[in-house]
């Protein structure tokens, strides 16, 4: 029998929650073990500059994701920056148009130009035979994201990449604790940039950083997020400071000890919204793959407004009526926001 979605106890009646449930709530960890580093901080006074919690949370990152380097950045923005220099991207680069403006800002920040893209219909993410579309000589690479932590078409991308003698890096704020055919995001392409923000499965309050095996790359990465300093006096490069501080880093470390947690509780999440939302005409949960590692962070309703009788828009202010602080991922799409639109 079809379910309408009046049906849903969550969507009607008085308020659910007297406080706002924010979606995206951030993951905590274990507080004391946070204070105890902020501690240690505060003691020592280091507070940044490639410190002993940096250290070790590229470490940490390097080992879960299974590459050999992880250079640790103030957040994702600035790593897709510093990778997109380090790897001479220039001219047009390749951007799936579903994506967080970020993706494109970074690129456009280098005076390069973002070529949006379509996405899959089923994964969201970009569509290989649309990026073979897209290319013309001035194209240096393909910035891909793991929309939502699914893998892109990782394989059918670095042949396009290898064919046409193009850089190939990955948009991986999403994915961090996701896998793809028996690997980790994280060591795919040229090079991978994860986001540590508040709103990620592990957070850094802002953090982000970009991983690789490639070790001439990461030296170049290093240089890139300190001014370009290759010793005390010694300025080699046109760096900007993309470095994480101490407490970023102490947060992260303190995060990822929670990490199985977290997931734990972000599947459970997911198969309630599932249960609840089985079986009702025009509203899917995106899926996500099932033999991979997933971080479950997000919960994706696609709304069929015709099938469903009600609009996004509709239920979005249903939802937030009722506290419930869901929003429209990414609206307006990039490739309609400004500048891209004029
Ligand atoms: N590439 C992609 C594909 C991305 O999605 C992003 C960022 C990036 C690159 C760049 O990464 P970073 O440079 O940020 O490291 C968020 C985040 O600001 C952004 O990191 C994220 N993607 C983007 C998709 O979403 P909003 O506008 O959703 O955040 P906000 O402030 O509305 O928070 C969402 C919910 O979380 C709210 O219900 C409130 C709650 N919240 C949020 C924060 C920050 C809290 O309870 N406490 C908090 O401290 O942007």
């Amino acid at each position: 029998m079809k379910r309408h979605l009046g049906d849903l106890a969550i969507f009607g009646g008085e308020p659910a929650f007297a406080e706002p449930q924010h979606v995206g709530r951030p993951n905590l960890g274990d507080r004391a073990r946070f204070l105890e580093r902020v501690g240690r901080i505060l003691d020592t006074r280091c507070l940044t500059n490639n410190g002993p919690f940096v250290h070790a949370f590229e470490e940490r990152i390097a080992a879960l994701v299974g590459v050999r380097h992880c250079v640790a950045v103030g957040n994702a923005t600035l790593g897709l920056e510093i990778a997109a220099r380090a790897l001479g991207l220039a001219g047009e680069v390749i951007v799936p148009a579903q994506t967080f403006v970020a993706t494109a800002h970074a690129l456009h920040w280098q005076r390069i130009t973002p070529v949006f893209c379509d996405i899959d219909r089923d994964t969201l993410t970009l569509d290989p035979a649309a990026v073979e579309r897209a290319l013309t000589p001035r194209t240096t690479g393909i910035l891909a994201v793991h929309l939502w932590g699914r893998a892109c078409d990782v394989e059918a991308l670095a042949a396009i990449a290898r064919r046409h003698r193009l850089r190939l890096l990955f948009d991986a704020a999403h994915a961090f604790g996701c896998g793809h055919r028996g690997r980790m995001i994280g060591g795919f392409g040229d090079a991978e940039v994860f986001s540590f923000h508040a709103t990620k499965v592990v957070n850094c309050f802002e953090g982000g950083a970009i991983t690789t095996d490639d070790g001439d790359l990461a030296a170049s990465l290093r240089l890139l997020r300190n001014f370009g300093f290759a010793g005390l006096d010694d300025v080699v490069a046109c760096g900007i400071n993309a470095k994480m501080s101490e407490i970023s880093a102490a947060m992260g470390l303190t995060s990822l000890e929670s990490l199985d947690e977290f997931i734990a509780v972000n599947r459970r999440n997911e198969r309630l919204y599932r249960e609840a939302l089985a079986g009702i005409d025009g509203l899917r949960i995106l899926p996500g793959d099932d033999r991979e590692p997933r971080n479950h962070q997000y919960v994706v309703l696609e709304v069929d407004e015709e099938r469903a009788g009600i609009g996004r828009d509709q239920i979005l202010r249903v939802l937030n009526a009722e506290n419930v602080l869901a929003r429209r991922y990414f609206h307006p799409g990039c490739h309609r926001a400004e500048p891209y639109r004029s």
